[in-house]
């Protein structure tokens, strides 16, 4: 087996300043953190004169396009990536799967990644900070050490922006418990600089489409406790999603409806994509249970308060079932 060399900061650094053509990519079901972190990285690197683009497999979410520079310097899957990259980054991305196809269309050939994922499967040397709250927050550290290092001169308020809005989903506008003192001062200083936080976080928090509304209604008709209501589960089948013309998109909210439920401890959302028989699953700790380890179970991954997971069974009440079982024995071993 290949070992993978955890880079210090300076090192990655030094790597970063090398004029190499290089390919930033990011996880698909792409969130604020991931597309902030990529297309951040991205404006850093041509600042510095280094050929950049960011690639996913999945298109860039339209809410999230303001912070992509509109999706410029992208590039999709199944367009040729013809930037003939010297360098392939990933950031914000555990484990190849996470990557989806692009994975496998760059034959795994990912030289560095950056991340702050805790549990993970390495496929890169890699530089991963797990005390931070997001991997923007890791950006912005390397952007001040660019200006430090007088590789750029200033860092621009757009990439800034990306940033904020990077850490800000990550800590559920610095509301989760991976919200750190070094996590406000960033952001005290990002606000300084003229980022516009309010607006920011009511493009990411306060605005949903009528999608998202629509599933976040069907997944509050099916919700199912256990465990003294300690417990929640909210599932959306197939069926709701085909009916109502549900996407992934419209789906990223339903997990906050069990979660927001007074004395839930475990939220956990299931939503079946396509009639095939496998269920998303994401789960958030309220309280200590850490989820990421009941995920893992099923062999997904995530932080302790944020997991997810994909699980097959026969049928979604199932599905709800396999889960029950690995939190009860999950709380069982507390
Ligand atoms: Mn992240």
């Amino acid at each position: 087996m290949t070992e993978f060399k955890h880079l210090t900061f300076d090192e990655l650094c030094d790597k970063l300043c090398e004029n190499k053509r290089t390919l930033i990519i990011y996880h698909v079901r792409s969130d604020a953190d991931a597309v902030g972190s990529a297309f951040s990285l991205r404006k850093l690197l041509t600042l510095m004169g280094i050929p950049a683009l960011c690639a996913c497999a999945d298109e860039v979410p339209e809410r999230l396009r303001f912070i992509s520079d509109d999706a410029q310097g992208s590039v999709l899957l199944d367009e040729d990536i013809d930037i003939d990259h010297e360098r392939v980054i990933s950031v914000d991305s555990a484990s190849p799967a996470q990557l989806g196809k692009l994975f496998d269309t760059l034959k795994k050939d990912v030289d560095i990644m950056i991340d702050h994922h805790a549990m993970g499967t390495v496929y890169a040397d890699c530089y991963i900070e797990s005390d931070s709250s997001a991997t923007a927050e890791i950006i912005y550290a390397i952007a001040k050490e660019l200006v430090k290092r007088g590789k750029i001169e200033y860092i621009p308020v757009n990439v800034l922006g990306y940033i904020y809005a990077g850490i800000s989903s990550d800590t559920g506008g610095f509301r989760f418990s991976n919200t750190t003192p070094r996590t406000h001062r960033i952001a005290a200083e990002l606000l300084e600089a003229g980022v516009d936080g309010a607006a920011i976080n009511h493009l990411l928090f306060s605005s949903k489409s009528a999608k998202q509304i629509k599933a976040e209604g069907e997944a509050s008709r099916r919700i199912n406790y256990y465990c003294q209501k300690t417990v929640a589960i909210a599932s959306v089948p197939y069926s709701a999603i085909y009916s109502l013309g549900l996407d992934e998109e419209s789906m990223e909210t339903v997990i906050e409806v069990p979660r927001s439920i007074n004395g839930v401890k475990i939220a956990v959302a299931i939503r079946q994509p396509t009639s095939e028989n496998k269920f998303r699953v994401s789960m958030r700790s309220v309280g200590e249970i850490d989820v990421s380890l009941i995920c893992a179970v099923f062999g997904g991954g995530g932080h302790k308060r944020a997991a997810g997971c994909t699980v097959e069974a026969n049928g979604i009440d199932d599905a709800e079932h396999l889960i029950v079982r690995e939190i009860k024995n999950s709380l069982a071993n507390v």
